[in-house]
């Protein structure tokens, strides 16, 4: 991959966008929001559209010269309404933050409520965290995981429901490693007459590809990360009914965004056309089995799993019992000089800072992309083993290193 242009005017630049393909060819990107897009969705990303404004939708801009971003943008639009069965597609949120940013706009007045699960049990901060404009505009409630079992506390959600009287519930998260159970969560929004979003960011990917129920035409909006399990280009979407189509595309321009970063639509269109292809199916469905061998191979080294294992594409190890002495900061940190990026995670029941974690959160979409099964993934599991137990062992840290390399060299990466 090289950056010829990019070289001929600013080599710093180059030098820095060469390390970055090294490091992701010779790493393992274990982050679970994080994937590898084909070079056609990266040349798309760069392509001449980066150039163009077209505030407004196709058919209806502000600007003249917009006959291929119309053409672009009705292209993402229809493959995002075959592969979600949506009714009504907004491609322009610049990131999942302003497709959720977009609902909230649309539906809610400052001050309404939104029920929404906390962050250590797995939420997001624009799900209403004090820190995120959500958290100073609205009046947020949090409801959690049960904390025996790790999964959704869906009766403690109603009671809470009941008390609370949200104006919206959201669902989907970012940390979380079991199933959704939408329609649970639809039947507590209607018993309280509150607006349900499912947050599909992570999932989007797994839904598209029918190996995680879908919450589209349960919900009354689903938003979602296009960068994240559903390889495509980078940003956001928001899928809605017709009843809420206008509110929703008002929300996002002239509401929230200014002109839509159209080199990024062209992506999603491109990346949504690679996911209708029958091979996304089967990458999304090994994407979940890597998840679950990975998960096996941390318990059998003595990992506590939140949950106890996974549906989907990550794990949350919790290593207050197994690893005492060794914050997520501390892992992630040996484990990234041995070549394993993943990151600290709060775990439910946190017990230390946000800045410095218990948990290590890891995902398997970049390394099923790069054509890790579900034996590398169990040799993944083995070598996050030894460097966690060992976090300060430089000779450890070097001999997985090596074995990474091994394991890169094996699956390789933009050839
Ligand atoms: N940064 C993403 C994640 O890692 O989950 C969420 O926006």
């Amino acid at each position: 991959m090289d950056h010829d242009h990019v070289r001929e005017v600013d080599p710093k630049v180059a030098d820095a966008l060469e390390s970055e393909v090294d490091r992701q060819r010779s790493t393992l990107q274990m982050i679970a929001s994080e994937n590898h897009a084909s070079r056609a969705v990266i040349d798309a990303q760069g392509s001449a559209l980066t150039n163009k404004y077209a505030e407004g939708y196709p058919g209806s801009r502000y600007y003249g010269g917009c006959e291929y971003a119309d053409e672009v943008e009705e292209l993402a639009i229809d493959r995002a309404k075959e592969l979600f069965g949506a009714e009504h597609v907004n491609v322009q949120p610049h990131a999942g933050t302003q497709a959720n940013q977009a609902v909230y706009f649309a539906m809610l007045e400052p001050g309404d409520k939104i029920l929404s699960l906390d962050l250590n049990h797995g939420g997001h901060l624009s799900h209403g965290h004090p820190a995120n404009f959500t958290g100073q505009l609205y009046e947020v409630e949090q409801y959690e995981v049960d904390p025996e079992t790790g999964y959704i506390d869906y009766d403690g959600l109603a009671e809470h429901a009941a008390e609370f009287e949200p104006d919206i519930i959201v669902s989907g998260y970012s940390a979380y490693p079991r199933e959704i159970e939408w329609e649970r969560i639809q039947t507590v929004a209607d018993d309280v007459d509150a607006l349900h979003l499912a947050d599909i960011a992570h999932i989007t990917g797994l839904v598209a590809a029918g190996v995680h129920p879908s919450p589209v035409g349960v919900a009354d909006f689903v938003t979602g990360s296009t960068h994240k399990t559903i390889r495509s280009g980078r940003g956001g979407i928001v899928m809605t009914s017709e009843e809420f189509a206008d509110d929703i595309d008002s929300a996002v321009f002239p509401g929230g965004q200014g002109g839509p970063l159209m080199h990024n639509v062209a992506g999603k269109a491109v990346g949504f056309k690679e996911a209708l292809e029958p091979e996304f199916e089967e990458y999304a469905a090994q994407t979940v089995a890597n998840a679950e061998a990975l998960g096996e191979s941390l318990s059998d080294h003595g990992f506590s799993l939140v949950s106890g294992g996974t549906d989907n594409h990550l794990v949350l190890a919790d290593l207050r019992e197994s690893h005492p002495d060794t914050s997520g900061g501390d892992a992630e940190d040996a484990l990234e000089e041995a070549g394993i990026v993943l990151n600290a995670n709060t775990v439910p029941g946190e017990t230390r800072s946000p800045f410095d974690p218990s948990g290590i959160r890891a995902g398997t979409p970049a390394l099923t992309t790069r054509g890790f099964d579900e034996d590398d993934c169990r040799t993944v599991g083995d070598l996050i083993a030894r460097v966690v137990d060992a976090p300060e062992d430089e000779s450890v840290i070097a001999e997985v290193r090596d074995e990474v390399r091994r394991l890169c060299d094996e699956n390789s990466l933009y050839e």
